[in-house]
């Protein structure tokens, strides 16, 4: 008997058809896609002889994962949301594209829509017995010129770790508030010393994470987005110099251009000025935008989002 050489395995007919190759309907690259995603899929479940209940256990954890909501956490945690980071980085390398203030990840934790004000915010709600934070700083061109009117969207968690909105303990936009720069380009907010971030201890990413030997911890940090019309939409967040997990996040967002001191402050007249405890803490940033070469670029990615 002479078998055709061009005749595909019962697996290859299988992918193709399972991935839609062979139907008229439906997205192309899509198709290519899901095609390429489930050929390494099959190819995974030979090479290490997947059991079934293993292949199970698999699926029922992605039916955990959407119970929690933990999808995004875990995109965070496996570093995919960081590779989006360094392929961006990477392209406007190649494109040999200014760079100003580098991005980090976003996160699953952003709330939209929080109380805008110009030049100032008071973002805690003043529930906390917490370390006081003066945070502030600039926001100028790749030339050092103040833009000013860019709104800096700010967001952080409270000494537990948590983060407004998804903590209901936590009142309505509390560490969460957008601040419109003055004519020098600056931004100022009292807020609280944010701790760092621990995963749910009982939630799907913990447990995977546990398999892997791995913690699900973050630095202390604080996100912002920042834009301004002509600029760049900027994704970043700094990180808190001192903390144990500064270069051990779990979600791999910390960079060297991204961390920021801690300062003391303990003059009471600086204080009072600020109208701000002392002691406190004050943290300065500067943001450096670059010009935006088309209106998408001023907006941020679309993503799902709450409250927009
Ligand atoms: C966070 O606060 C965070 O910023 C990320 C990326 C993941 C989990 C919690
Ligand atoms: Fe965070």
């Amino acid at each position: 008997m002479s078998v055709n050489p061009a005749k595909q395995t019962e697996l290859e007919s299988l992918l193709a058809i399972s991935s839609g190759l062979n139907a008229l309907q439906g997205n192309e690259r899509f198709k290519n896609i899901m095609h390429q995603l489930l050929s390494d899929l099959c190819h995974t479940i030979k090479k290490f002889d997947i059991t079934d209940e293993e292949f199970w256990l698999a699926v029922n954890y992605l039916n955990e994962l959407g119970q929690r909501q933990e999808a995004a956490l875990l995109a965070a945690g496996l570093g995919l949301e960081h590779y989006l980071d360094m392929r961006a980085d990477e392209k406007e390398a190649a494109a040999g594209q200014n760079t100003g203030t580098p991005r980090t990840i976003e996160g699953p934790l952003y709330v939209a829509n929080a109380p805008l004000s110009k030049g100032f915010a008071r973002m805690d709600d003043g529930s906390e017995k917490a370390e006081a934070m003066w945070l502030h700083g600039q926001v100028t061109d790749l030339n050092g010129k103040p833009v000013a009117g860019a709104v800096v969207d700010i967001w952080h968690a409270n000494t537990l770790g948590g983060y407004s909105f998804f903590d209901a303990s936590q009142s309505e936009y509390n560490l969460r508030r957008r601040v419109e720069t003055d004519a020098e380009g600056r931004y100022a907010v009292r807020s609280i010393v944010p701790c760092g971030y621990g995963c749910p201890p009982d939630g799907p990413t913990q447990k995977l994470l546990t398999g892997l030997g791995r913690h699900g911890n973050r630095p202390a940090h604080v996100h912002f987005f920042v834009s301004a019309p002509g600029f760049k939409h900027l994704t970043t967040q700094i990180n808190l110099n001192g903390d144990e997990y500064l270069w051990d996040d779990f979600a791999f967002a910390t960079r060297e251009e991204l961390i920021a001191d801690p300062v003391k402050i303990t003059d009471e007249k600086l204080a009072q000025q600020r109208d701000i405890p002392a002691p406190h803490t004050e943290v300065s940033f500067n943001f450096a935008l670059v010009k935006a070469s088309d209106s998408e670029e001023e907006a941020r990615g679309k993503r799902a989002r709450v409250k927009e």
